[in-house]
This record gives structure tokens, sequence and C-alpha cells, in this order.
């Protein structure tokens, strides 16, 4: 957790650069864009940032805002298939609203961990 390192002013779960890509967006395909983005998990969102600023602190600013944020509530996360994606370690976070993403990260414990972390928060939610 970094309950320290980044506020939203609420403290977030789990924060941390993973690569992201969307592949879905309202129920239908987009194409791939693989983008490294400060991710930040907070109640049941899922938010996404990139670019100058984005990193522990860049909450506090007040200006920037996340580049794109899911609601994790009624969605599922599973490890995504190889017709997915040829990276290794990629996380297939489908929501309700259908959106699928894709996110990753060469680092496989990084990527575990967001994976069990995502699970939890999506089970901890199921009957908002
Ligand atoms: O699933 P795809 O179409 O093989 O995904 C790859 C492409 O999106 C590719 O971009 P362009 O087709 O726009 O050049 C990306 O550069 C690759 O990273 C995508 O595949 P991976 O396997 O890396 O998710």
């Amino acid at each position: 957790t970094c309950t320290n390192a980044c506020f939203s002013p609420q403290p977030s779960e789990k924060c941390g650069v993973l690569n992201v890509t969307k592949i879905t967006e309202n129920g239908k395909k987009v194409r791939k864009n693989w983008t490294s983005s400060w991710t930040v998990l907070q109640g049941s969102s899922l938010l996404f940032a990139k670019g100058q600023g984005a990193g522990p602190s860049w909450f506090g600013g007040g200006q920037s805002k996340p580049e794109f944020t899911v609601d994790l509530r009624g969605g599922s996360v599973e490890w995504a298939s190889k017709d997915k994606s040829s990276k290794k370690h990629v996380i297939e976070v489908k929501t309700r609203q259908g959106t699928e993403l894709l996110i990753q990260s060469e680092n496989d414990s990084v990527v575990t961990e967001w994976f069990r972390t995502l699970q939890d928060t999506i089970s901890t939610h199921a009957w908002e």
C-alpha cells in the first residue's frame, strides 16, 4: 500500500507505474495503445494518469486529472490469455460498463500484487 504517497484527497489502496491499454470501450473494440501510466486504486475506482507530474505526489497538485478512470464494481479480473497480448504478466480487467483493459509490468511480482488487490477490490465491492 502507499497511503502516504498518493492522496486524492483520500489515501489510496495501491499505486504505481503500469503499462496499460484499453482493448474495448463501451463494448466496442479499440486499437491497442500501450502507455506507461501512473495507476492508483482508490476505493472501487482505478485511475490512470500519464505524462508530466504523474507520480506519487501527482494528486496533490490539484490541477491534473486522471487520463481515465474505471469503476471496478461488478467487473472482473483475470490473467489475459495469450491471444490478448504477446507480453508477459498481463492482467485483463473488464468493467460492467463494457470497458476492457490490459495492464502489465515486466516485473511479475508487481503484476501479481496488483492481480490480488484488484480481485480483493472486486469481491469487497461486489454488493454495492
Ligand atoms: O493484439 P495486437 O494487435 O497484436 O497488438 C499489438 C499492436 O497493437 C501493436 O500496435 P500496432 O499494430 O498499432 O503497430 C502494438 O505495438 C503491440 O504492442 C500490440 O501487441 P502486444 O502483444 O504487445 O499487446
